[in-house]
């Protein structure tokens, strides 16, 4: 098999998922470099866990972005745009060369993600603390059609600190949202500095235990782990998982790595040549829109099937 016609299929292996991880991380320094702001620290660090999502575990249909029985991502930590959406251009979503119009006026990808410009983007964030509300009522409703659907909401590790967070999480467990996954990217890191030092949310385990979720720890840029974790966490009856996945903020690129300066600041010049030598690109700042995007067409799906998806009410395999 070749290229990316090999990534749409249903059983995308993980060093299949690890070039399309490269290919995402180097989107996301293109594209802010070029747009010149946006956020690189938090889009790194999540560019393992989304490409998961989006390449092996979600069910979706890029060619239909409102296919009912889609299953839903809510990317809670707004900031972290330009990974959401290099992922949905690799998947097939919009074409790769839109990444570059990132953060400019008219362009259908804006600085924070809004679910009436871009197509496969399911929820308007940036605010921080509401993207697991809003999941909530997405799991919700899903169990009142009895729809077979499932919900993932990505939330920062800083972002935990919003009290709504903990409203969500104690509904989850109250309504039995055993189709809802949250993930947090435990980078450590938050916009002035390291979470604990700001405001401690440890012990992490133990919160989500009390609050009555099942918690799964791994290591966020594992993709052998990351893959063990979602497909465990849709195997939970009765209760909602979080995948508490513990990331590197700039990971990938060496002098953004573990650096809360890097969390909301462009490369510029020579910063973003290094940057993308980094990452593996081939001479030169590379701009958005070189990669192939994946055709569209319905998604690979944890069970391999795609995109007829009929049954009822949990039988989830
Ligand atoms: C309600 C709210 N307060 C403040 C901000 C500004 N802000 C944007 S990102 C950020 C830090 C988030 O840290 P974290 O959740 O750890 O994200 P990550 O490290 O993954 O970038 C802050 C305070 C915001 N977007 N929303
Ligand atoms: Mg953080």
């Amino acid at each position: 098999m070749s290229g990316t016609t090999s990534l749409t299929g249903p059983r995308a292996g993980p060093e299949e998922l690890r070039q399309v991880a490269a290919r995402v991380r180097r989107h996301i320094i293109g594209m802010i470099g070029l747009a010149g702001s946006g956020h690189p620290g938090g889009s790194l660090s999540a560019a393992d866990l989304l490409t998961a999502l989006y390449f092996r575990v979600l069910r979706l249909n890029p060619a239909d972005p409102a296919w009912p029985e889609r299953d839903r991502f809510v990317l809670s930590k707004g900031h972290a745009a330009p990974a959401l959406y290099a992922v949905l251009a690799e998947r097939g979503f919009f074409p790769v060369e839109e990444l570059r119009g990132l953060r400019r006026l008219g362009s259908i990808l804006q600085g924070h993600p809004d679910m009436k410009s871009t197509p496969g983007v399911e929820a308007s964030t940036g605010s921080l603390g509401q993207g697991l509300s809003f999941g909530v009522g997405l799991a919700a409703a899903a169990k009142l059609d009895r729809a077979a659907w499932r919900v993932y909401v990505m939330l920062g590790d800083g972002e935990l600190q919003e009290g709504q967070v903990w409203e969500a999480a104690m509904s989850a467990v109250h309504f039995k949202l055993d189709n809802l996954t949250a993930i947090v990217d435990c980078n450590g890191l938050q916009i002035d500095g390291p979470v604990e030092e700001v405001m401690s949310i440890s012990p992490l385990v133990d919160k989500w235990r009390a609050f009555g979720w099942n918690v799964l720890s791994i290591d966020g840029h594992d993709m052998v782990q990351i893959l063990d974790a979602l497909e465990t966490a849709d195997r939970q009856p009765g209760r909602p998982t979080v995948i508490l996945a513990r990331t590197v903020k700039g990971r990938g690129v060496g002098f953004m790595e573990n650096r809360a300066e890097w969390h909301g600041k462009a490369p510029s010049g020579e910063q973003l040549e290094e940057a993308l030598r980094a990452l593996g690109a081939s001479g030169g700042p590379e701009s958005p829109g070189t990669a192939g995007a994946a055709p569209g067409g319905p998604g690979p799906g944890r069970d391999g099937r795609s995109g007829t998806r009929k049954g009822k009410g949990g039988g989830r395999g």
